[in-house]
């Protein structure tokens, strides 16, 4: 296992639409340990592929709580079934938008189907923070970030200061 660099907005790698992934083999499971383990190191709760710079259509997950065991979770080509009509905000944050959160509003509820590690097919119903970060992993494989459910103004406000960010660290 490995840690790997989180890509950082407005890197255009971010945009790509992530590819459905043939099965689950052990180099994709390789794929999804080094994931997790940069999703741990980095406190995060869950990590698309694309966020490593890999565009496969792969996310891992861990929602328990500090003090808790470690639950991690795989999925692998998933999709989104029946989201509720009825909708909430939760204050998102995310590994490649360093340091800044807002409100989003989406779907409470949702089904969601997939592949587990052991390229099981499941189907699963999710609600509270795992519907949450479900949506926002499954944006992530449509090369679409939290920021862009934002204003306009909020956005490019966000993206211009983490492109300033990172031209300042590359010039030292
Ligand atoms: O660690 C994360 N926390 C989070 C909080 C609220 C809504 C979504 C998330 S996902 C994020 C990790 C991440 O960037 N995943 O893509
Ligand atoms: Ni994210």
């Amino acid at each position: 296992m490995a840690v790997r660099e989180i890509l950082i907005a407005p890197d255009p790698r971010l945009r790509e639409v992530s590819k459905p992934v043939d099965g689950v083999d052990d180099d994709l499971r390789a794929l999804m340990d080094d994931m997790l383990e940069t999703m741990y190191e980095a406190n995060g709760i869950g990590l698309a592929a694309i966020q490593v710079g890999v565009p496969k259509r792969v996310i891992v997950m861990d929602l328990a709580g500090e003090g808790e065991d470690p639950a991690p979770r795989y999925f692998v080509n998933p999709q989104i079934l029946d989201p509720s009509d009825d909708t909430g905000p939760y204050q998102e944050g995310c590994l490649s938008v360093p340091d800044f959160y807002d409100d989003v509003e989406r779907p409470l509820r949702c089904r969601i189907s997939y592949l587990d590690y052991d390229g099981t097919a499941r189907e699963e119903d999710a609600e509270g923070l795992f519907a949450v970060c479900v949506q926002h992993e499954m944006d992530h494989l449509n090369g679409v970030l939290f920021v862009d459910h934002l204003s306009r103004l909020k956005r490019d406000r966000i993206l211009k200061k983490l492109k300033k960010e990172q031209r300042l660290a590359a010039t030292g």
